[in-house]
């Protein structure tokens, strides 16, 4: 048996286990060895967590944050914390996991417990997955992961004897020994209903909390299935299924499985909502969403939001979800520009696909939210009003705007930095913000960007009547976004 500490350091979202993580700790707690999480959410690292953001930017019903104690502790040192905590546990390897915002921050404690302690590191993640040289390179990592972990870090936990792995040839691992690099072979896709069930004893007990329409609600992550066929340029699927998995990532868990799973989450650990991160909940065919309609409205029942692309949504698939209790899908339109949408971010489909979407979600009874980007590279202030305008047009019941994150490794994300518009270095010290954009358009500043984004509910709910007067409060403080 091993001790094998996990991390979720740098992680801007109160409320949310995340599925790598939870996923990994069950197979390695099947598999004998112990598991325990290092989380830094409630500590402060020095940004601030969504849900701050999403009050400055008024987006959601206000919830009462900090009387759940869902805030950032700023009396606790986060690395003493963590020194604290590898003393107590004595690991023999941190096994860390990281999207590209929380990178930087889970180095630095990495880098910690290298050189205090030696300890063995292993990093997997969508970062690792994306930018593996870069990763490999750091002296604090021994081995990192691309693509899916499960197998690989229950292998590499296996070989461990000491502080060396003696095995360097797992597949989708890269593994460092005596200055070489053995970058090993990918293997199959994992098989998903293989898996035991999501392990969430190892988190905090707030990581249960998520708010919803103003209230604040004990609630599960889950997945039905794993992947996405599509290759939108801003996002990690454009290259995830070109050059990781050329045959296209995706993987469902069966109807039985999904229901199953739920079930025993919601019992296991007093669950009253979920939310399914799925990239489009349509995807499984109809025959199949009926049975696990039917399964989980027998056997679970609790509601659950959701997302789905707009070329999905039909009525006999929304009617299925709705008898499941599903209570908010979330569809994207990331940009009102039918052109720059198809051109640029790789999403074909008319404004009026798009509007028939929202509209069958709605008549089926379910809350629709449109998703959208602005400030993306070449956007133009007309542009981002055309966005605007087939928001307010198409009514969703909310319309959730972002600023647009050049996210390196992907085309779009590339594309902004060859063509000067976004800089490595500072997209290295940046975290995606929905206020703030880190671009340098000459043609649209980041101020402009920032100023449309503080105002763009006004925008999208009042008289254009009022518009030159919200034009002039783009550029006041009234509610400005601090870093
Ligand atoms: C779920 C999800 C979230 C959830 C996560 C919480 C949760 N409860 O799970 C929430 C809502 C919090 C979230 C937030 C954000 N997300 Co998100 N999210 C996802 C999504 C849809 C699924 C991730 C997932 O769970 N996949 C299933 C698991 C099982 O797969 P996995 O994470 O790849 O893990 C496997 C391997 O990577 C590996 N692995 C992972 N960790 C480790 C560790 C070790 C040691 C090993 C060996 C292996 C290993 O093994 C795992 C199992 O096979 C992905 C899409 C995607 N492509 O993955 C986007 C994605 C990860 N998110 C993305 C983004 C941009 C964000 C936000 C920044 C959005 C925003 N602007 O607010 C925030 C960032 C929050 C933060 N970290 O601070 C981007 C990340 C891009 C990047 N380069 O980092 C993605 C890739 C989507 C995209 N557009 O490209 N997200
Ligand atoms: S549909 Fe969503 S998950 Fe799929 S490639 Fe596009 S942005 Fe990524």
């Amino acid at each position: 048996m091993k001790k094998v500490v996990l991390t979720n350091i740098g992680c801007s979202s109160a409320g949310a286990k995340p599925i790598a993580t939870s996923i990994l700790s069950a197979v390695l707690k099947k598999r004998g060895h112990s598991v325990s999480l290092f989380d830094t959410t409630f500590m402060d690292l020095g940004f601030m967590l969504d849900g701050e953001i999403s009050d400055r930017l008024k987006m959601f019903k206000p919830v009462d944050w900090k009387g759940r104690g869902l805030v950032r502790d700023k009396n606790v040192d986060a690395k003493e914390e963590f020194i604290r905590f590898l003393d107590r546990e004595k690991p023999d390897v941190i096994a860390a996991s990281a999207f590209s915002d929380m990178y930087r921050h889970t180095m630095e404690f990495l880098r910690i417990a290298k050189e205090r302690y030696g300890i063995p590191v292993i990093i997997g993640g969508i970062h690792a997955t994306l930018l593996p040289d870069e990763v490999i390179a750091e002296d604090c990592v021994d081995a990192l992961c691309v693509g899916e972990g499960e197998d690989a870090l229950v292998e590499y936990v296996d070989s461990l004897d000491g502080k060396k792995a003696t095995r360097t040839d797992i597949k989708n691992l890269w593994i460092k020994r005596d200055g070489s690099v053995y970058k090993n072979s990918l293997r199959e896709l994992k098989e998903l209903d293989s898996l035991p069930f999501m392990d969430y004893s190892i988190y905090d007990e707030r990581q249960f909390l998520r708010p919803f329409e103003g209230r604040i609600l004990r609630s599960g992550d889950y997945q039905d299935k794993r992947g996405c066929p599509r290759r939108c340029t801003y996002c990690a699927y454009a290259v995830i299924n070109k050059d990781i998995y050329p045959g296209g990532r995706i993987k469902f868990y069966s109807a039985e499985r999904f229901a199953e799973e739920a079930k025993y989450l919601k019992q296991a650990f007093d669950l009253e909502f979920f939310k399914i991160f799925s990239e489009d909940i349509f995807l499984r065919p109809e025959d199949d969403l009926a049975r696990m309609s039917e399964l989980y409205s027998k056997k679970v029942g609790l509601p659950f939001t959701t997302s789905a692309h707009p070329l999905s949504v039909t009525e006999k698939k929304a009617g299925l979800l709705k008898k499941m209790n599903c209570v908010s899908v979330s569809v994207a339109l990331e940009c009102g520009n039918a052109q720059y949408r198809e051109n640029m971010l790789g999403r074909k489909y008319t404004n009026g696909q798009f509007a028939r979407s929202i509209k069958i979600l709605q008549e089926a009874g379910i809350r629709a939210v449109s998703l959208n980007m602005i400030g993306l590279p070449g956007e133009t202030r007309k542009m981002i009003f055309e966005t605007i305008e087939v928001n307010r047009k198409v009514k969703p019941d909310f319309a959730d705007f972002g600023c647009f994150f050049p996210f390196r490794g992907t085309p779009l994300g590339d594309t902004a930095v060859r063509d000067g518009l976004a800089y490595p270095g500072e997209i290295k010290r940046s975290r995606s913000d929905h206020g703030k954009s880190i671009l340098h358009m000459p043609h649209l500043g980041a101020e402009e960007i920032n100023g449309i984004m503080k105002m763009h509910h006004f925008y999208l709910r009042y008289p254009k009547a009022l518009w030159p007067f919200f034009r002039l409060r783009e550029r006041d403080n009234f509610f400005k976004v601090k870093a």
